[in-house]
């Protein structure tokens, strides 16, 4: 008797160990039992079964998610029905829906487009159903994957009117991943994409992979590094991309490559890579050709050229033009398109780099052929924690320019950092460029209503490796999951996104969402206080980018430099981009131009990215910039401080693994977030030569110390065994 008692506690022990192990593999798609009665009863009482009209692997794999987040959700199971009956929901697109539901809702589905959804609670003789439908089955899935998120936030269901559509029709993950399976930029662990293995061996990955995008309406993945090799290009690759092309199909995932711009010649056995080349065009018809034979629904090529030592068209002296245009040419009979990057900074040209994309590329506005998006990085330097939003936003009103956010974490912590960047995104999207008069924002250009642009899109850089929980830091799938949302609508507002992700994700109680979703909220301000704040930028240690590394002057390119981006000297600190200085401000319409020429009405989050400012200058609360910026490093560690507090405080609703796991990582924020501080204060104490404010705590180590600081394995950079 005793030894089975205590053989029960044992198994108990076991299984509420069991239960409180989350290794966050199920990112937002927990489906775990939804623990309050009246929800249950709610779906219970609405949904007894489902039935679908059409046979397509897309709606298969629509009624799988379903019933298994029903059966998650609400425990029990949910049956296939010959017939709609009381309490069914129906699944069908448009085309394959009996007459009579598509009658009732005809002006519904008039208003959606070919990926939207139609989700409504209908009486059909007699009978309560809830219709999911779309133009296409796609359009069925993302309103399946709604139905779900629905139950997910305890939603009631009994009248359920929901119509959407995406606002942007390209919606990507850029994969920074080598064919060796290291990430660039990468620190989830290693790239998912098992290249050795494929095409025999499908990882259940891949396929969590495309129900994740798929729920939040990622339609695309470019699955290599833009620092291409041509290899992907060669028939044996390609085979193994075919197969995850098939895998991604049912999801409305297409895949998409980078295209290295030398490849006819290191693929091929061309002498000339030139884009006017007759051989070359040729070239890259028939790869286009062969690709499309294997995979009909390919999506296209994704091209950084004449970009940190890449191959591209004026190796040739050819235009950016050229080249996108011959790649355009090759993909345009199968209706594929290219992803041209306007990414470009040259090593001989001594214009500030920040102006370099928008000098090369604006005189060509009009010019890329129908197919051709030429993608922009949000900023014009490269994702800091904060940029003002890139110039080429509404100065090509003839071109389609993509969006590209950087979801990794290359210059924001790596994966140790938690930092909500949908926060930054929308900040971004909001901006108003003012190119067509007020309310002309980032967002309309790149949904394309500014100008009335037929090509949309938008990519991430995704932050996802073999990390079992995909993304490293589990605040990482946030950013994942944002990312997603607002490339479905970039007017969303980032805080209604946190609250949602953080209650599929954790827990549907207010007391965890409402403090936590602040918590996520503030993050990101607080990286921006204990980096870069005041508008400095590109102060990180170089190459890897982790820490701070503001005294690094050395380097071959000038523009690699720190000391380039905040010029500081005994005088003042800051990167003079006014009319006085590179006058980079030109690029921004008015009346950006103006307000942002004089320090005075210069928004002070963008005060040093603009201008060179002195030590002792008054700022709006009357205290010296000196003063200011030592009070924002001092910002930024109260702010990690705030979110360890908060953290602590709501244990109760995290199971102990993702709890203790996420304590930690915001112990290694706090103790960086110091460092920061400590490091870059001592550092311009140099210039200013002034006292440390007194609310600065006495740094741990000198100045010496922090710049003797090195990783040469910091993740997500070249690997130097040797
Ligand atoms: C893929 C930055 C990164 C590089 C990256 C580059 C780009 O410079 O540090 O790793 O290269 O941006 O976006 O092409």
């Amino acid at each position: 008797m005793i030894y089975k008692r205590s053989f029960l506690v044992l198994v108990l022990c076991c299984c509420s160990a069991l239960m409180s192990a989350q290794d966050g593999y199920d990112l937002w798609l927990q489906y775990d039992k939804i623990d309050d009665d009246k929800v249950v009863e709610n779906y219970l009482d609405h949904i007894s079964g489902f039935h679908k009209f059409g046979s397509d692997e897309t709606l298969d794999v629509a009624t799988t998610e379903l019933k298994t987040a029903f059966e998650g959700l609400v425990g029990q199971t949910l049956k296939e029905l010959n017939s709609v009956e009381e309490n069914s929901v129906v699944l069908g697109s448009e085309e394959n829906l009996p007459s009579e539901i598509r009658a009732m809702l005809k002006s519904d589905l008039s208003e959606i487009n070919s990926e939207g959804y139609v989700l409504k609670s209908l009486s059909l003789n007699n009978n309560r159903i809830t219709v999911v439908t779309g133009k296409t089955d796609v359009g069925v899935l993302y309103g399946t994957f709604r139905l779900i998120k629905e139950m997910q936030l305890h939603n009631n269901i009994t009248q359920c009117d929901i119509i959407d559509s995406p606002k942007i029709q390209k919606r990507l993950l850029n994969h920074w991943d080598n064919l060796d399976r290291t990430v660039e930029r990468g620190y989830a662990g290693f790239s998912i994409w098992d290249w050795h293995h494929l095409p025999e061996l499908i990882k259940p990955e891949y396929i969590d992979y495309a129900r994740a995008n798929a729920s939040i309406g990622i339609n695309g993945t470019v699955l290599t590094n833009v620092n291409a090799s041509s290899l992907v290009l060669t028939s044996h690759y390609i085979e193994k991309v075919k197969a995850l092309a098939e895998v991604f199909r049912p999801y409305g995932l297409q895949v998409y490559l980078t295209a290295r711009f030398s490849s006819p010649m290191e693929s091929g056995d061309l002498k000339t890579a030139d884009p006017l080349d007759p051989e070359v065009r040729q070239w890259w018809k028939d790869k286009a050709d062969e690709i499309y034979a294997e995979i009909p629904d390919f999506g296209g090529f994704l091209v950084k050229a004449n970009s940190e030592g890449q191959p591209g068209p004026n190796n040739y002296d050819r235009s950016h033009v050229d080249g996108a245009n011959m790649l355009a040419e090759a993909v345009a009979p199968h209706s594929g398109i290219v992803m041209w990057r306007a990414f470009v900074y040259s090593e001989d040209d001594p214009e500030d780099r920040a102006k370099q994309a928008y000098s090369e590329f604006v005189p060509f506005d009009g010019q890329f052929h129908d197919n051709v998006l030429v993608q922009v990085k949000n900023g014009p330097i490269d994702f800091q924690p904060r940029e003002p939003f890139h110039p080429m936003f509404g100065a090509m009103p003839d071109t389609p320019l993509m969006m590209e956010f950087q979801i990794t974490q290359e210059y924001l912590g790596f994966s140790s950092h938690l930092v909500y960047l949908p926060e930054m995104f929308e900040e971004t999207l909001d901006e108003d460029t003012y190119v067509q008069g007020e309310g002309s924002t980032v967002a309309k250009v790149v949904d394309g209503t500014l100008s009335n642009k037929k090509l949309t899109g938008i990519a991430g850089v995704a932050n996802i490796g073999t990390a079992k929980n995909w993304t490293g830091h589990p605040f990482g799938q946030a950013n994942w999951y944002g990312f997603g949302r607002l490339a479905w609508d970039p007017y969303l507002d980032s805080e209604a996104i946190a609250k949602e992700w953080l209650k599929m994700t954790f827990s549907n109680e207010q007391e965890f969402v409402d403090p936590v979703k602040d918590l996520m909220i503030k993050s990101r301000e607080a990286v921006v206080n204990y980096m870069t704040p005041l508008g400095l930028h590109h102060i990180m240690d170089t190459g890897h980018h982790y820490g701070p590394g503001p005294w690094v002057d050395d380097l071959g390119r000038p523009e690699w430099n720190p000391v380039y981006y905040h010029r500081a000297t005994s005088e003042g600190v800051g990167f003079d981009r006014t009319e006085s200085g590179s006058d980079a401000l030109s690029q921004y319409a008015e009346p950006i131009r103006e307000k942002y020429n004089s320090i005075e009405t210069t928004p002070e989050k963008y005060l040093l990215w603009f201008h060179h400012v002195p030590w002792d200058y008054k700022m709006e609360n009357g205290q010296t910039l000196w003063y200011n910026l030592a009070a924002k490093y001092q910002e930024g560690v109260e702010d990690v401080e705030e979110m360890v507090n908060t953290w602590n405080d709501i244990e109760e609703y995290v199971d102990d693994q993702r709890f203790e796991e996420i304590q930690m990582l915001l112990q290694i924020q706090l103790k960086e977030a110091k460092w920061w501080r400590n490091a870059v204060l001592l550092y311009f104490q140099q210039f200013s030569g002034k006292e440390l404010p007194e609310f600065i705590p006495e740094p741990e180590y000198d100045l010496e110390y922090y710049q003797s600081l090195e990783f040469p394995y910091a993740p997500g950079i070249s690997p130097s065994w040797h």
